[in-house]
C-alpha cells in the first residue's frame, strides 16, 4: 500500500511539473522569452534549438516620435543609431530589437531608458518593421578616441537581420522584429569581438517609417562590466567618463 502511494505521489508530482512546464512555456510564448545564444546551444529535431541564456544583458528602451529626422540617409533609407561601448573581448555578441514594445517587457532598474520612452509610451499607436545592423568601428579602442575620431571612423558591418521567428509577432501578427548573433572569429579583425566602439544600425527595410516605441537587447555569454548603449555618442561618453547621461 504504502509503496503504491509513494508511486501515485511521483506520478502526480510528474504529472504537476510537465503542467507547470508547460504552462511556462505558454507564457514564453505570449510574451519576451530571454534571450538564449548560440554558445552551448542543443540542436534538437523539428523543433527550435535549445539555448542557454546570456548571462550578461544591456537593456534599450526607446522611442521615435513620428516626424524624427533620422541620424543618416543610407542608401535611400533612413538610419537610426544606437552606440555600444564593449570593454573587452567576447566569444559571441547577440542583438535584438522589436518594436512596439507594449507590454511585451517593461523597464528594469538597470536598464537604459530613452528621454522620450516616457512620451512613447502613450504612443499606442505606431510602430515599425525593424531591421538592426551590428557594425565595428576599425580604429576606436579607447574612450578617449570616440569624440575625436566619431566623425571619420570607418565600420565594418558584421551582420544584419530584417525578420526573426524567435521574436515575438508585431500587432499586424507578422513576425518582422530582428535577432542576430555575432560568433567571433578572434583570427580576423574583422569579424572579431574586441574593446572598442559599435553601433546598433536600425531601420525599417521595407516601406513606411522608423516611428513608434522599441527595445533593444545586448547580450553575451560572459560578463561583459562596462558595456554601456547610448543613443547620442555625446551621452555615450558621458556614461563612460562616469557621468550620469
Ligand atoms: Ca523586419
Amino acid at each position: 500500500m504504502k509503496s503504491r502511494r509513494a508511486v501515485t505521489t511521483i506520478v502526480i508530482s510528474i504529472v504537476a511539473a510537465l503542467a507547470i512546464g508547460i504552462a511556462l512555456s505558454g507564457c514564453a510564448s505570449t510574451g519576451l522569452s530571454q534571450f538564449g545564444a548560440d554558445i552551448g546551444k542543443t540542436d534538437l529535431p523539428l523543433v527550435d534549438p535549445m539555448r542557454i541564456p546570456y548571462t550578461y544583458t544591456v537593456k534599450y528602451f526607446g522611442y521615435i516620435k513620428p516626424g524624427s529626422s533620422p541620424d543618416e540617409d543610407r542608401d535611400g533609407k533612413k538610419f537610426y543609431y544606437l552606440y555600444l561601448w564593449v570593454p573587452a573581448v567576447a566569444p559571441e555578441i547577440g542583438v535584438r530589437m522589436l518594436s512596439p514594445v507594449r507590454d511585451l517587457t517593461k523597464p528594469q532598474k538597470g536598464d537604459i531608458i530613452s528621454p522620450f520612452w516616457e512620451e512613447g509610451s502613450k504612443d499606442t499607436e505606431n510602430y515599425f518593421d525593424t531591421y538592426i545592423t551590428f557594425e565595428r568601428s576599425l580604429d576606436i579602442t579607447s574612450v578617449d578616441d570616440i569624440e575625436a575620431k566619431i566623425g571619420s571612423t570607418q565600420w565594418i558591418q558584421y551582420d544584419s537581420n530584417d525578420d526573426s521567428s524567435e521574436m515575438p509577432p508585431q500587432p499586424s501578427g507578422s513576425r518582422y522584429n530582428s535577432l542576430l548573433r555575432i560568433a567571433s572569429s578572434p583570427s580576423d579583425p574583422l569579424k572579431a569581438i574586441v574593446l572598442g566602439l559599435y553601433r546598433i544600425g536600425f531601420t525599417t527595410f521595407k516601406v513606411g517609417e522608423v516611428q513608434g516605441t522599441f527595445y533593444a537587447e545586448v547580450g553575451a555569454p560572459v560578463n561583459l562590466p562596462g558595456t554601456a548603449i547610448a543613443k547620442e555618442v555625446a551621452d555615450l561618453v558621458k556614461v563612460l567618463k562616469g557621468g550620469a547621461m
